[in-house]
């Protein structure tokens, strides 16, 4: 890490639609007086090849496989070291990246990396403070999506219908029983019902604040070790 750059790295972990987004927002807004940055793991989806695009019911989007996690590493440690980074931008319409944009993130104070496998690459895992897991029922999470899915990642009903029939029974549960949930067992935080758990944001907010506290205490007393210590989490 470039000295004189510290970063509080928080990873929101959950289910598809568990409510990480709102989660992050959240924090985001309750933090306003600081530099913080939202990078999505949906933004380092591979994206389909042209010949599979054509399957498009039989790619698993939640597999860790359908994420670039070399990019991703490499975008955190730039980040971490003080250096801006540019964000793919993924088309969820189309399964693929928008080849010209990207959407620049600069250094701040707080980083959030949210995604529903950001749990799962140990190097990744590895690289954070903060794991925050969202935990939200499986039918809760379910309606949202279908919702979601037509309202925001500009999907027809029927093709969202479709995809919870086939995709969700086919690749999206089991992926989460077998790679999400067992990586719960890495969160500091679980947050049941996600962004409606006012109680839960306002603890996590409290925390970073405390530690962006105790990094400014240090720069000003760098002699006292009882601080340093505080602050190492
Ligand atoms: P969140 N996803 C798509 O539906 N289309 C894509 O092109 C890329 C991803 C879905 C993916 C996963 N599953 O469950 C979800 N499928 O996006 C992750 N099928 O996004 O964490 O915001 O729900
Ligand atoms: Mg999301």
């Amino acid at each position: 890490m470039a000295e004189g750059v510290y970063v509080q790295f928080v990873r929101v972990s959950g289910g598809t639609a568990s409510g990480k987004t709102t989660v992050c927002d959240m924090i985001i807004q309750q933090l306003h007086d600081h530099r913080v940055v939202l990078v999505n793991q949906d933004s380092f989806y591979r994206g389909l090849t042209a010949e599979e695009a054509k399957r498009v019911h039989e790619y698993n989007f939640d597999h860790p496989d359908a994420f670039d996690t070399e990019q991703l590493l490499e975008c955190i440690g730039k980040l971490k070291c003080g250096q801006s980074v540019q964000v793919p931008i993924y088309d969820f319409k189309k399964h693929r990246r928008c080849s010209e944009s990207f959407r620049q993130v600069n250094v701040s104070d707080v980083i959030i990396l949210e995604g529903i496998l950001v749990f799962h690459d140990q190097r990744v895992r590895n690289t954070m403070n903060m794991k925050i897991f969202v935990d939200t029922d499986a039918d809760v999470r379910l309606a949202r999506r279908i919702r979601r899915d037509t309202l925001e990642r500009g999907r027809d009903v029927n093709s969202v219908l479709e995809q919870a029939r086939l995709l969700y029974a086919k690749f999206v549960k089991p992926a989460f029983d077998d790679f999400v949930l067992p990586s719960k067992k890495y969160a500091d935080v679980i947050i049941p019902r996600g962004g409606d758990n006012h109680v839960a944001i306002d603890l996590i907010v409290q925390h970073i604040r405390t530690k962006l506290g105790l990094h400014d205490l240090c720069k000003i007393y760098p002699n006292v070790n009882v601080i340093q210590s505080t602050f190492q989490v």
